[in-house]
């Protein structure tokens, strides 16, 4: 080694200096990282809040921190719902560069509050916990689970503890109470047995003490067979139960003999009178009768209620055979005029010896009411036995037209100036007015059809009742009102409907006539056969005496 040497010395200055450089430059380093970079702390050291608390300064993620941070995502931060968020560290003023990134944990270290509520059960239904939370304040979500099972194989009132859990494992233990009942799913009443409602009818009676009655049963309904129910109401639960009031009694009756015709078949109720049962009742042929037997059999026949409770009998059936067959009452030659509606079945009936109503054929083949000529009607009625009678009548239609008719049906409309609305008594007064102004009253024997009577009176001005009832028809049909003429040996006169109603109408002039007869019943028609009957001093009335089952019943009024 040369100290002196000039070199050396520059050497080792030069050493010396690069030596002293680098230290610096090292020191210089460790000044700068400690002094001019930032470092965060590890994610399981990154900052936990309790929520609800504010969002901590960006420098709580940090374990150096030089510069000044802003959290750029602090809006998606949010501080009252648990979890865990990531957090997103950005340096102030430097927004380009790369950001930092780290998380925030929002906990919740607070058992929910919880209210409870009782609960309402069926013997046989499940119970779970939640029915027994009324409300829950907890920031997260809860779940619930019984701390020991319920036995819901018991009835009564019990107390239950409900464990109430957070999402973080804070838990609450709450009181519950819950009822099981056991209801009825029907219950019976038998309506003779007199039976008054009762809760403990549905229930045990812990059940019947729960229960509130809204609605049941008249005690009516109670005595009269059918179905209703009964509501109750079970803590916040509505209950219906149906109720049956049942029938167990038998029907009674009075068994009772049938007499009929060959063909006619009575139904097997028939054969019971005075049938008495709180619910319907029906009957039916235990065996069925030999319908053509002719003489007697006995018949077994069995009553049956709507709940099937039955009463069974035999009483006796004789089949009379018939053969005789039908009359044909009423029919006869008749003239009508050329366009004259006609009514084939007006005026006739039919009767049989068995009683039966019977349906009146008409064979009108070839009949033209447009065209005058006779014509040969055959009119049939047929029994239950299959007998039959057949009568054959003319029906002439004559040249006379019975337009010549309508022409003074239309005059008399016109004179008449009805309403449309007029009640109808109102018309028939106008009618019976015009009528009786119209004709002059004769005595006269003609037998023509009502259009031609009608006519006749029409062109005559002068009629005897036949001629009043007709010419009244003929406006009537005009104007609507149904109606029928009633003729006897010894007076005609109207039958008219009025609000489904038959009533008398007779516009004949009497001398001895006190009253307007426009519209009358059974009862002034006695009145004033009577009053006829004094005027021709004779014993008895017989003036309105006419065959009333050929005609529709009058109102007596
Ligand atoms: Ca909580
Ligand atoms: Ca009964
Ligand atoms: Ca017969």
């Amino acid at each position: 080694m040369q100290y002196n040497s000039k070199k050396t010395l520059v050497k080792r200055i030069v050493a010396a200096s690069i030596g002293g450089l680098a230290l610096l430059a090292v020191i210089s380093a460790v000044v700068y990282y400690f002094f001019y970079t930032d470092k965060l702390k590890p994610e399981t050291d990154a900052p936990k809040i309790e929520y609800g608390e504010p969002l901590p300064a960006p420098a709580a993620w940090f374990s150096r921190c030089n510069h000044e941070y802003i959290i750029a995502n602090a809006a998606e931060i949010l501080t009252d719902v648990p979890g865990v968020y990531e957090v997103v560290l950005q340096r102030a003023g430097a927004e380009n560069a790369d950001a930092l990134r780290s998380k925030l944990t929002v906990a919740d270290s607070t058992a929910p509050e919880v209210v409870t509520k009782k609960v309402y059960a069926l013997l046989g239904e499940t119970i779970t916990p939640d029915e027994f939370i009324e409300s829950v304040n907890d920031v997260s979500p809860v779940t619930t689970e019984f701390a020991a099972a319920p036995d819901l194989t018991i009835t009564g009132n019990t107390e239950i503890s409900v464990v109430v859990k957070d999402l973080y494992g804070n838990e609450v233990v709450v009181s519950g109470f819950y009822s099981i009942i056991e209801i009825k799913d029907v219950v019976i009443y038998d309506y003779e047995s007199k039976s008054e409602f009762a809760v403990t009818d549905f229930a045990d009676e812990f059940g019947a003490s729960q229960l509130d009655v809204v609605s049941k049963p008249t005690a009516e309904e109670l005595q009269k067979p059918g179905e209703y129910t009964a509501v109750f109401k079970y803590g916040e639960r509505q209950l219906t139960v149906p109720v049956t009031v049942m029938d167990s009694t038998p029907p009674t009756a009075t068994p009772r003999d049938i007499t009929i015709f060959q063909g006619q078949r009575p139904g097997a109720i028939e054969f019971a009178t005075g049938i008495e049962d709180a619910s319907a009742v029906t009957g039916e042929y235990i065996t069925e009768p030999v319908w053509d037997n002719f003489g007697d059999q006995q018949v077994a026949v069995r009553l049956k209620d709507a709940y099937e409770n039955v009463f069974e009998f035999s009483a006796k059936l004789t089949v009379n055979q018939d053969k005789t067959p039908p009359a044909i009452v009423g029919a006869a030659d008749r003239e009508v005029m050329k366009g004259e509606k006609v009514a084939f079945k007006k005026g006739i009936i039919v009767t049989d010896n068995s009683g039966v109503e019977l349906e009146l054929e008409v064979d009108s083949t070839g009949f033209d009411a447009s065209v005058p000529g006779k014509y040969s009607i055959t009119y049939t009625a047929t029994d239950l036995a299959g007998n039959s009678a057949s009568v054959k009548k003319n029906i002439t239609v004559t040249e006379a037209d019975v337009s010549l008719v309508d022409a003074y049906v239309d005059k008399a409309i016109t004179a008449l100036k009805l309403e449309e609305n007029q009640p109808a008594p109102e018309k028939l007064k106008a009618v019976y007015q015009y009528v009786r102004k119209y004709l002059k009253p004769i005595v006269e024997t003609s037998d023509d059809g009502v259009y031609q009577t009608a006519y006749a009176a029409f062109t005559n001005a002068k009629a005897d009742c036949r001629g009043y009832s007709a010419m009244s028809s003929v406006i009537f049909d005009r104007l609507g009102f149904e109606n029928l003429i009633i003729h006897t040996k010894t007076h005609t006169w109207n039958l008219v409907k009025i609000n489904d109603k038959w009533y008398f109408y007779d516009a004949m002039e009497r001398n001895w006539q006190k009253e307007d007869l426009y519209m009358f019943g059974q009862k002034k028609a006695d009145e004033v056969a009577q009053l006829h009957a004094d005027e021709m001093k004779k014993d008895k009335p017989y003036y309105y005496n006419f065959d009333k089952t050929l005609y529709p019943k009058v109102e007596e009024e």
